[in-house]
């Protein structure tokens, strides 16, 4: 009987992929056509990942449609038409629901199943992964396609639990939406979520109070519907535009909402008076704020675009004090720019109030709302927009135990770190897409999504030509390839007033280390070849 249990929920293929987002399910089709066998774990009820979970209203991408996609199907690409310039999260989970069906990808995940533990067995050279539906999976290599941005921090709240209305996340929004009409609503938390969601909620909600931490860096989002033809021309163009994204350093030849940063010939902000800084605001508007030379690198420079910010945003906001409130504190760069519409012309509607919290701090949630030092805000319906346990998050909360059954969640506790980005020294055999130490969060991170699945296919596919069992991370490489991306970590993004996601600032407790390659990801993609070319440099295989 043993034998027949064992042989009913224990199965064997070559890779365990976890997660359907985009990384999942492009491992899955590249394994699959490299001849493998795959099976893939989504916790989701349908694909998409990030663009599956975080439907909160206002959701959507920094990036430019036609860059937002898979870039090597050039005959599916010509099939799927956008309708944005930048496109909402509910378009995107249509895209990858279509590129599921497209390649017949939905047979190999297993939905609404999470991976709970996966251990390596050092004699067998193989991974032990169960799912939190009981069933064991055995196999040669894991694939962790679990995004950066995919486990949701619970703030320590007093009395979180007691609160009597409704209770929303964005990162697990209801899929069948939220009618916010006639509603007392607070939405705490400023980051994307926050801003991109709340002149949405603003426009349905009775009152909205918008409970505010850090101020946040925001620029109205160029974001319109693609013109009549325009996305004709613009796929007749894909071949040119796949090929300046990926000789781009950050993934994307189009630059969305920062493309100020393209233009050359940007001066320097402190050789400006004020008068020509006030100029480039009447010019560009909010982005006028940062387009010179030395805002990016220079901590003085960077200071005096916070100036012009400030001023920016006292031409929007018609109360002084809000104005003041909304300034942020820390520099910009710290930070991915937040794209909006309307973020700072919601607070002239007279339906909603900015609460700075760093004045008035939240004392705890109580049954009828929250409890501020100065006063009692009655609620209905309380939103969470307060991120996520970053880029490591998603695998520490996982039991995953490599050599010796030391566990990656205590690796990564001492030092979040992967050589590559792709691998982590002490878990052979276990791949990391877009871990700690790859471009991922500061690129689109659909190029380096791509990139990282075809090293890794290449990779497993070179193993077995060459007959090793395995491959992992040499310690002394990856910790120099943590040093490597520390030199790229520059003074505006590990200040001392910076808490970002990026650092791991946000989750009390975290070590505080810069975890993107900002390098680029073109000299990230060399670095990878040259590793390759040198016979896995840095790789133990065996
Ligand atoms: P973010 O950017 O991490 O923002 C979370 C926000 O929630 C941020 O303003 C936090 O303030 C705030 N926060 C977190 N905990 C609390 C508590 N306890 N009280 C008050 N405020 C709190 O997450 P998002 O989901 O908005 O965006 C994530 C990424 O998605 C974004 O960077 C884009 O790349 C896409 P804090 O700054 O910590 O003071």
């Amino acid at each position: 009987m043993g034998d027949i249990g064992e042989a009913l929920d224990r199965s064997e293929v070559d890779v365990v992929v976890i997660g359907a987002g985009f990384a999942g399910l492009y491992a899955l089709y590249m394994l699959r056509e490299a001849g493998l066998s795959v099976r893939a774990f989504e916790r989701g009820e349908g694909v998409g990942g990030t663009w599956y979970w975080n439907r909160y209203p206002g959701a959507r991408v920094d990036i430019q449609s036609v860059e937002y996609m898979f870039t090597k199907f050039p005959d599916l690409e010509q099939e799927w038409d956008w309708t944005e310039l930048m496109p909402a999260q509910a378009e995107i989970e249509r895209y990858l629901n279509w590129v599921a069906d497209k390649l017949g990808l939905r047979d190999g995940i297993t939905f609404d199943t999470a991976v709970q533990r996966a251990t390596y067995d050092d004699a067998a050279a193989t991974w032990r992964v169960e799912t939190d539906a009981g069933e064991q999976v055995v196999a040669r290599f894991v694939v962790a396609a679990t995004g950066c941005l995919s486990a949701p921090i619970e703030p320590a709240i007093p009395g979180l639990g007691s609160f009597a209305g409704d209770s929303l996340y964005t990162n697990r929004f209801p899929h069948e939406g939220y009618d916010f009409t006639g509603k007392r609503v607070a939405v705490i938390g400023t980051g994307s979520s926050g801003v991109q969601s709340v002149p949405v909620i603003a426009a349905q909600a009775a009152e909205l109070f918008v409970l505010q931490r850090s101020a946040a860096y925001t620029l109205p989002s160029p974001n319109r519907p693609l013109g009549p033809n325009e996305l004709d021309e613009l796929k007749s163009q894909y071949a040119d535009i796949r090929s300046a994204q990926w000789a781009s350093p950050v993934g994307t030849a189009r630059f969305g909402a920062v493309s100020f940063l393209g233009r050359r010939s940007l001066t320097n902000i402190l050789e400006a008076s004020w008068d020509e800084q006030i100029g480039k605001v009447d010019e560009l508007g909010f982005a006028g704020c940062f387009a010179w030379a030395d805002v990016f690198f220079d901590v003085a420079a960077n200071d005096a675009a916070k100036r012009l910010y400030a001023e920016a945003i006292k031409r929007v906001v018609n109360d002084p004090g809000t104005a003041e409130d909304l300034v942020p504190h820390y520099p910009f760069g710290c930070k991915r720019v937040i794209i909006d519409e309307g973020y700072f012309e919601t607070f002239n509607r007279d339906n909603v109030q900015l609460v700075n919290l760093r004045r008035n701090p939240i004392e705890s949630v109580v049954p009828s709302g929250i409890q501020l030092a100065d006063r009692l805000l009655e609620l209905d319906v309380i939103v969470y927009a307060t991120g996520f346990d970053a880029m490591t998050g998603s695998l520490s909360r996982i039991d995953i135990r490599g050599r010796d059954g030391v566990t990656l969640r205590d690796v990564w506790a001492e030092s979040p770190t992967a050589y590559l980005g792709l691998g982590v020294a002490g878990f052979p055999n276990l791949f990391t897409v877009t871990g700690p130490g790859s471009p991922s969060v500061l690129t689109n991170m659909v190029t380096s999504i791509e990139h990282h699945v075809e090293w890794i296919t290449a990779c497993i596919g070179h193993l077995q030509a060459n007959g090793h069992r395995s491959i992992e991370p040499d310690r002394a490489a990856q910790d120099e390839w943590a040093e490597h991306v520390n030199t790229f970590a520059g003074p505006l993004q590990v200040h001392p007033s910076c808490n970002s996601w990026y650092l791991g600032a946000n989750v009390p407790g975290k070590t505080r280390h810069y975890m993107p390659y900002a390098g680029g990801l073109t000299r990230y993609m060399a670095r990878c070849a040259e590793v390759v070319e040198s016979g896995y440099t840095g790789f133990e295989l065996a």
